[in-house]
C-alpha cells in the first residue's frame, strides 16, 4: 500500500487527494525543456495534430506572441515521447493508482495542459469520465502532475469535494447541478512543481485563467482498469487515440502494470 488509510479515506470521501512530490528537479527540467521543443515544433516524433493552440490563435498564429505562449495543450505525449511515458510509468504514481484501481492498470490518455503565461484560458467545470462514455465502468483515476508551481493566481486546479458521489451529470444539466445549494464549497489545490493531485474521473474540477508572467504546465495522466470494457470509438479524441496505437499494431491502450484481458481495453 502506497497510501495510508487516512489518505485512502480522504480520496474515497472527497474524490481527490493532493500528493507529495513525484518528480525531481532534474526530471522537471528535462520535461519542461522537452515540452518547449514539442510546442515549438522542434520535435518531429510528435505529430503536430496533437498540439492544440489557445482558441484566440487557432485561426491565425500571432507573430508577436512567443509560440510557447499560444499552445493550450498537447495530447498523448506518453505514447510518443519516452520522457513523458516514464512519468506515466513512475512507481510512486502507479503504486497509488494500484491502491485505488487494483493491480491491472492501463493508461487511457494524457494531456499536457500548458496554461500559457498571459494567454492561458479557463477550463470550465467538468467530470472527465462523462466525456468518455465509451468505457464501462466509468471509474477512471487521473493524476495531475504539476510541472511548474500551480497557484490560484496562475490557474491551479479547483475541485468540488465529494462531487464524484453524485454520479455522471448530463452536461445539459450541469449548470443547475453546480448552482444547487447542496453543492460544497469549491476547493483550490495549489501544488509545488513536481507534486501531484489524484482525482476520481467523476470528480468535478476546473482551472482558472493565467494572467501572470509565470507558466503553469500540468500533465494529466488518465488511468483505467485493464478489465474495463471498451464500447467503441466515437469522439474525435477517440479516433486520434486509435491513430496513436496503430504503430504498435493491434489497438490496445498502454499497459502500465499487471495484465491485459481478451476483449477488454
Ligand atoms: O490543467 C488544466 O488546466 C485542466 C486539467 C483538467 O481539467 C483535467 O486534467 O481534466
Amino acid at each position: 500500500m502506497a497510501l495510508t488509510q487516512e489518505q485512502k479515506s480522504h480520496f474515497e470521501a472527497r474524490g481527490y487527494l493532493p500528493y507529495h512530490r513525484v518528480l525531481s528537479d532534474g526530471e522537471l527540467q528535462a520535461l519542461r525543456q522537452r515540452s518547449e521543443e514539442i510546442a515549438r515544433g522542434q520535435a518531429d516524433h510528435v505529430p503536430p495534430r496533437y498540439v492544440q493552440l489557445e482558441a484566440a490563435f487557432r485561426e491565425e498564429e500571432d507573430a508577436e506572441v512567443d509560440r510557447l505562449d499560444q499552445v493550450r495543450k498537447m495530447t498523448h505525449l506518453c505514447y510518443f515521447d519516452p520522457l513523458f511515458e516514464a512519468v506515466a510509468r513512475k512507481a510512486e504514481i502507479v503504486d497509488v493508482i494500484e491502491d485505488l484501481l487494483g493491480p491491472n492498470i492501463k493508461l487511457y490518455c494524457d494531456q499536457l495542459m500548458m496554461k500559457a503565461r498571459y494567454h492561458g484560458t479557463v477550463t470550465d467545470w467538468h467530470q472527465d469520465s462523462v466525456a468518455w462514455p465509451q468505457f464501462a465502468p466509468q471509474d477512471h483515476v487521473s493524476c495531475w502532475v504539476a510541472l511548474d508551481d500551480a497557484t490560484v493566481e496562475n490557474g491551479c486546479m479547483t475541485v468540488l469535494p465529494g462531487s464524484h458521489k453524485w454520479g455522471p451529470i448530463n452536461p445539459a444539466h450541469k449548470a443547475r447541478f453546480l448552482e444547487n445549494s447542496l453543492i460544497p464549497e469549491p476547493e483550490p489545490v495549489e501544488l509545488p512543481a513536481g507534486s501531484c493531485l489524484f482525482h476520481h474521473g467523476l470528480n468535478f474540477h476546473r482551472t482558472g485563467a493565467n494572467p501572470t508572467p509565470n507558466r503553469r504546465r500540468g500533465l494529466a495522466l488518465h488511468y483505467l482498469r485493464s478489465e474495463t470494457m471498451y464500447l467503441g470509438a466515437g469522439s474525435e479524441e477517440q479516433r486520434l487515440m486509435t491513430e496513436c496505437e496503430k504503430p504498435r499494431g493491434e489497438f490496445r491502450f498502454m499497459l502500465i502494470r499487471g495484465r491485459e484481458f481478451d476483449g477488454r481495453v
